[in-house]
């Protein structure tokens, strides 16, 4: 069974309670782990406040934080094949893509140990005679993360490592369903020496735990990446004591594809932007917005394509799409694309579960277009987290901009065309935390990830991804002091 890291030690429940861990290719469960509560979040955030405001780790200098960092990505690289297996096993994405992430996780790590001592503070220009002013970045404190189910190691990468750059504690909540290559994780982290206290896993549902984690005055800082509606519950918990607040929270993304853009990269991008790891991404490229003099052959190119996609088990070598993470998830995919047809838009191909015999046990859906698509339906607006686009048509530059605007989220988006002077006057319309130019999906750990609007609040990766867990001080002196009888 596996257990949760709490001060330097792996523990149990202490109610006793598990939680068998499923493989959404086949339902067989593949691990058995413990099911915190409450009461162990509470020990957690407890050993965490006390490491911060006792301990050594955050007054070591940064360069020796940096070195730990780079160890664990160091043992993040000698383990690789074993974590993208474990992380394949337990979200059903292609053992491939898994092996991306754990590339990208490593690179996550040694990206922020890099940048651990790289920032000594600035100088101010003191506008008072006789002093001195300067700015320093110091910790916030205690971190609570709670990240979700559809990139468990590398979310939580995002956290873990520039948290422990600046030299905070933190407690770590996985989703309660995919947790297995956290604790992997928080094995490598204690292998690697961080000091007892510094890091700690609690595993458990988001209510008990997430919801401790969110209220607790002991924590200084949550983080959280998942649904929008969780995400407004952790904010509302969260100013119980004021806490600083990252939030990730999504995002319904538009690819605007004009009629002049390279015809065979666009159709082939719009498929990466929405078919990885079965639309399960929160930057999916889920709206396509095309202009209408090329809706028809682009649609088509695009149908007879996604037709060949092979779902299948993501340890064989021939799949190019694995399942959705859970039944309730492929209830909720089901009737995102019942509603969309009910609205009014047609299915071009897909929308419906497959039916190949060997994919029943699995939560599979197939790949699925929907044309006919106007930003007032559901279909449209509702973030539905599967592999499923949707397509618009446009017939300005401005009526593309307005559509993929028309949205509560912000997060990311794309544009696709060969007159960069257009592609430029359009990104710097678009209300999203990252554009692409003729490119879906990317992102690397020296560029910020974040949204506007709805999709959040604050900043991964990058500089500004390791600000969030830095407060910042301003010391002044005085190398005069005398009364200054003002009173
Ligand atoms: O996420 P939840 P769910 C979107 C996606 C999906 C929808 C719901 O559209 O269909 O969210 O997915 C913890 N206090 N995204 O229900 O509930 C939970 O235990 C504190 C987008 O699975 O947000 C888990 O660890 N924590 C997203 C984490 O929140 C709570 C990725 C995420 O779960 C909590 C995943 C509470 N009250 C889903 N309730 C993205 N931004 O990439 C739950 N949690």
């Amino acid at each position: 069974m596996k257990a949760m890291f709490i001060n330097g030690e792996w523990v149990k429940a202490s109610s006793g309670d598990t939680r068998d861990i499923i493989n959404p290719y086949n339902q067989d469960v593949i691990a058995t782990v413990a099911e915190g509560n409450e009461k162990e979040a509470q020990f957690a955030i407890a050993a965490a406040r006390e490491a911060f405001d006792h301990g050594q780790w955050a007054h070591w200098p940064a360069r020796e934080r940096g070195k730990k960092i780079h160890s664990v990505a160091a043992l993040i690289e000698r383990d690789r094949e074993e974590l993208a297996e474990l992380e394949s096993l337990d979200t059903g994405k292609t053992v491939e893509e898994s092996r991306v992430d754990m590339d990208d996780i490593a690179g996550v790590f040694r990206y922020f140990a890099e940048m651990a001592d790289k920032d000594g503070g600035e100088i101010i220009d003191s506008p008072i005679s006789n002093s001195t002013s300067r700015v320093v970045h110091e910790p916030v404190g205690v971190c609570g993360q709670i990240t979700p189910w559809n990139y468990p190691l590398l979310q939580a990468s995002w956290k873990l490592a520039p948290a422990l750059a600046a030299g905070n504690t933190l407690v770590m909540k996985p989703s309660e369903i995919t947790p297995l290559t956290s604790v992997k994780v928080f094995e490598l982290m204690e292998e690697a020496g961080i000091p007892a206290g510094v890091v700690n896993l609690v595993l458990g549902s988001g209510g008990s735990v997430g919801a401790e984690l969110s209220a607790n005055d002991d924590v200084d800082l949550i983080s959280f990446t998942g649904g929008i509606e969780t995400g407004k519950r952790i904010m509302q918990a969260a100013s119980s004591n004021v806490k600083n607040l990252a939030l990730e929270l999504g995002g319904k993304n538009p690819t605007i594809v004009f009629a002049d853009a390279d015809f065979d990269t666009a159709v082939d991008q719009a498929m990466n932007a929405v078919f990885f790891h079965a639309g399960q991404i929160c930057s999916a490229g889920t709206r396509l917005i095309v202009e209408e003099r090329l809706h028809d052959p682009f649609v088509s190119a695009l149908v007879d394509r996604v037709k060949d996609i092979t779902l299948g088990s993501g340890f064989n070598e021939s799949t190019q799409m694995g399942p959705l993470i859970s039944k309730e998830h492929l209830t909720k995919v089901v009737n995102y694309v019942e509603n969309g047809k009910k609205e009014g838009a047609t299915v071009a191909v897909g929308g419906e579960k497959p039916d190949d015999p060997e994919l029943q046990n699995g939560f599979f859906y197939l790949p699925t277009v929907l044309t006919n698509c106007t930003t007032d339906m559901s279909v449209v607006q509702d973030e539905g987290f599967g592999p499923v686009i949707t397509v618009e048509t446009f017939s300005t530059e401005e009526e593309a901009v307005r559509l993929a605007n028309d949205s509560i989220y912000g997060l990311a988006g794309g544009v696709f065309t060969n007159d960069i002077a257009k592609a430029e006057r359009c990104v710097a319309k678009m209300r999203m935390g990252t554009v692409w130019i003729n490119d879906v999906n990317l992102y690397f750990p020296q560029a910020p990830w974040g949204g506007y609007k709805q999709s959040g609040i604050g900043r991964e990766l990058g500089k500004t991804g390791l600000e969030e867990y830095q407060e910042t001080k301003h010391i002044f002196q005085n190398l005069k002091p005398e009364p200054t009888h003002w009173f």
